[in-house]
């Protein structure tokens, strides 16, 4: 069974979906989508890997700033690139929201012409029905300095018609196509289909779930497959580890300073005190949650009531690995992936880890509704 494949460690990543397509698990489309990112996962930890030898060509500032507000990194172009037209050679693609583009980009496969000119395949112009959201490099401030970063991503299927009631105001005067993009794109967490991170550090390690568990598998480089290490990853109930940047906790709310304050001096449920780890770089710090247990937040502050990160191609990604791994993640008042969004680079604040952690932090209210 299912079981069966997961627990046959030194199984590739390959043969795990050839083995989850023959037993109906996941469709060809999805089976074709995790083929390409599993490609462009090998080729930006090469380029991760290797960017300190390759400074003018690779490390520094893009001399752009993207649609964050913030300068992008050489590395940052050269990985969005590399995962988008991976994702786009699928021909299964209807849109990609990444953190790198001020806009959903379309699944239409781009072909380079002999001459440079860059045109969509007549056959593959229109899109596919599967839709993703992604990081392509996340930290990627850090690469400099050598210091995990990572890839994270989110797949949506197509929602059905009837069921995806887009606000007037997102769907006023679009096409019937850009409005079946939008609604593909503007998906709640919990519409994920699979959700995944490449963390690019000592190892590179690509964690992913379908929603039957979290699976964890490290690239063996001699045979550039990534082959599977962790058959079934489960968050334990309750860690020891705190992860957040405290240098914003005068700008928390008083319950999350009360909370911090209490594990920090081991007057805390568990009555003994949690250490704080942080390296700034969601991937390496929710690994390391995912795998030892404990809290990581990036909650709302005074000046940023969405907090930091974002919720296509961070929070809920993030937070659907975090549930699959029997964990919890919480914006403060309710459950990440019931937050329907209404903006691709919409922020949302992040409190996820342990069950027991997170419940101290503060149970979710009611699902919010929308
Ligand atoms: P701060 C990196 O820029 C990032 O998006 C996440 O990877 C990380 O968790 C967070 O921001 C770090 O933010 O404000 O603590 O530097």
């Amino acid at each position: 069974e299912f079981e069966d494949v997961c627990e046959q460690t030194g199984v590739t990543l390959s043969r795990y979906c050839i083995e989850l397509a023959n037993r109906g698990i996941i469709d060809e489309d999805l089976s074709s989508i995790f083929n390409s990112i599993r490609e462009a996962a090998k080729v930006i930890s090469k380029l991760v890997n290797t960017a300190p030898l390759k400074q003018a060509e690779l490390l520094g500032l893009q001399g752009e700033i993207n649609v964050q507000g913030e300068d992008q990194k050489k590395l940052d172009v050269i990985t969005n690139d590399v995962f988008k037209n991976a994702l786009r050679y699928t021909g299964k693609m209807g849109t990609l929201a990444s953190e790198e583009e001020d806009e959903p980009v379309d699944g239409a496969r781009l072909w380079e012409g002999p001459d440079g000119s860059r045109f969509p395949l007549r056959s593959l112009q229109t899109p596919g029905n599967t839709f993703a959201s992604s990081t392509p490099l996340d930290g990627s401030s850090n690469v400099d300095a050598g210091i995990p970063v990572g890839t994270i991503f989110g797949v949506f299927q197509e929602p059905d018609p009837a069921e995806c009631e887009l606000p007037d105001d997102l769907s006023k005067g679009l096409s019937e196509d850009q409005q079946r993009c939008l609604a593909g794109t503007l998906q709640p967490g919990k519409s994920l289909v699979a959700a995944g991170y490449v963390l690019y550090s000592a190892s590179t390690e690509l964690v992913l779930t379908f929603g039957q568990g979290v699976v964890g598998f490290t690239l063996d480089s001699s045979i550039g497959e990534f082959v599977m290490t962790r058959p079934s990853i489960k968050i334990p109930a309750r860690g020891k580890i705190y992860s957040c940047n405290q240098g914003n906790i005068n700008e928390w709310d008083q319950p999350m300073r009360d909370y911090i304050e209490a594990i920090r001096k081991g007057e805390g449920e568990s009555k003994k005190p949690y250490s704080l780890r942080y390296i700034g770089s969601m991937v390496g710090d929710i690994h390391r949650t995912l795998l030892y247990g404990g809290i990581f937040a990036y909650p709302a502050d005074k000046k940023n009531q969405d907090g930091k990160l974002r919720l296509l191609y961070e929070g809920a990604p993030m937070s659907f690995i975090m549930e699959q791994a029997g964990g919890k993640a919480i914006t403060g008042h309710s459950r990440v992936l019931d937050i329907p969004p209404v903006g691709v680079h919409q922020r949302v604040p992040v409190i996820l880890g342990s069950a027991e952690d997170v419940d101290e932090q503060g149970p979710e209210t009611a699902p919010e509704s929308g």
